[in-house]
């Protein structure tokens, strides 16, 4: 992999989407020290400032590098064969019932070791990465006991550490009730308040807490709870939420201030006026929304209307999506749920570092960590338009040339 460490790097005459909107004309940008250190239309460009400075690309497209803030990208095993069943019409929640679905990723995924769900996430995560991702937030939710959801975590951080990658984690501690606790979810969710939150917590393993609020996964007030205990380990709040049914997840965790509410293709006006009070992001997952061929659309409109801000993520995952191209999820969110691609785009990279509570990253201005993607692309919207790998030319982390073809 050729890599570039100068501390002082031009890229010359590219377009630049800054995140959120296109530039209008052909810009210099200049990384200095891994960070963003000016910004000037090409024809503006003060040569002095180069001084010492070498030319790490010219002509393209620029982005941020995406930021893919929805993933449970560590499991083991694979769900084919469910698939086959839900094209026969077996739908996703009578397989869940039947304890399939989740759970039979959980059962995979307990019996393998740290370094097996290592080698089983690694191809994963290359995938995203060659499709632009420079951050990946990557959840728990396959291990259903303190020291599996844990084991998961930790494969999570050390995927970062095995990568030029940033990795956010998130417990997802509630998404499934295990077998093991079968008519006694209340207890389960204590295990999650009192054992697993304080545990991840402790060992530095968790920046978020999420559930699975749904029939299949937890009411309202178990998430509740959950919530409360996120808080009092000052964790970060999110949602699955309004997935399947309209049980006001969303709303609940925008009253605890929660970062996002994802999936919500049911979610009605009162909850969209909730979380655009609370500023909390709408996460849309058009994968698992096309994976289950759903067709409640999430209300993109009121979304607008209300000003939620729109993230768009792969929620890659063996059962709902097991898609590792977030560019695909860019043209998916266009043509399933009719975001324009400047909105795509913009969810894919300052729309989705604010779903992380990251507001340094997914933009491209001066002082920001300079992750970027250099695309062999004319105009920023062919990232949504075209489905096609091997676009990226160059992916940046940190100001340094980590792929470069
Ligand atoms: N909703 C989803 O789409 C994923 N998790 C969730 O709560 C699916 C997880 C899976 O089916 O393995
Ligand atoms: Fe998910």
């Amino acid at each position: 992999m050729p890599t570039q460490s100068t501390s002082k790097q031009l890229w010359r005459d590219v377009q630049v989407f800054d995140g959120l909107v296109q530039l209008s004309e052909a810009m210099t940008v200049l990384v200095e020290d891994g960070r963003i250190a000016g910004l000037w239309p090409a024809r503006e460009f003060n040569e002095a400032r180069a001084e010492g400075a070498a030319c790490a690309g010219r002509g393209g497209v620029l982005t941020p590098g995406l930021v893919d803030c929805h993933t449970h990208l560590v499991y083991a095993g694979n769900r084919a064969g469910e698939f086959e069943q839900r094209l026969e019409g077996v739908s996703y929640e009578e397989i869940a019932r039947a304890g399939g679905g989740i759970l039979s990723s959980v059962r995979a995924t307990r019996a393998a070791s740290e370094d097996e769900l290592i080698a089983a996430s690694l191809p994963r995560l290359d995938a995203l990465l060659a499709d632009g991702v420079t951050t990946v937030e990557i959840k728990s939710g396959y291990g259903l006991t303190v020291a599996d959801e844990l084991k998961m975590l930790r494969v999570a951080r050390r995927l970062g550490e095995l990568r030029p990658v940033r990795v956010i984690t998130t417990l997802l501690g509630a998404h499934a009730l295990p077998p093991e606790y079968a008519g006694r979810a209340d207890d389960y969710v204590s295990l999650v308040c009192d054992e697993m939150i304080p545990a991840a917590a402790a060992e530095g393993l968790a920046d978020a807490v999420d559930v699975f609020c749904e029939g299949i996964g937890f009411s309202p007030a178990q998430c509740e709870r959950i919530y409360q205990a996120a808080k009092a380990h000052g964790l970060a709040i999110k949602a699955h939420a309004e997935q399947l049914s309209n049980l006001g997840g969303s709303a609940l965790a925008a009253r605890y201030g929660a970062l996002s509410a994802d999936h919500i293709e049911y979610l009605d006006e009162a909850g969209v006026r909730a979380m655009a009070e609370a500023g909390t992001v709408a996460v849309l997952l058009p994968g698992a929304f096309h994976v289950l061929r759903e067709t409640q659309l999430p209300p993109i409109e009121l979304l607008r209307q209300y000003g939620v801000p729109m993230a768009v993520a792969s929620d890659a995952n063996p059962g709902t999506s097991p898609i590792c191209m977030p560019t695909l999820m860019a043209n998916l969110a266009c043509t399933l749920f009719r975001l324009t691609p400047r909105e795509a785009l913009s969810g894919m990279t300052a729309q989705a570092a604010r779903a992380l509570g990251r507001l340094d990253l997914g933009r491209i201005e001066v002082g920001a960590p300079a992750d970027l993607c250099l695309w062999d692309i004319q105009q920023p919207a062919e990232l949504a338009y075209a489905v096609q790998a091997g676009r990226l030319r160059q992916r940046v982390f940190n100001g340094e040339v980590v792929y470069a073809r």
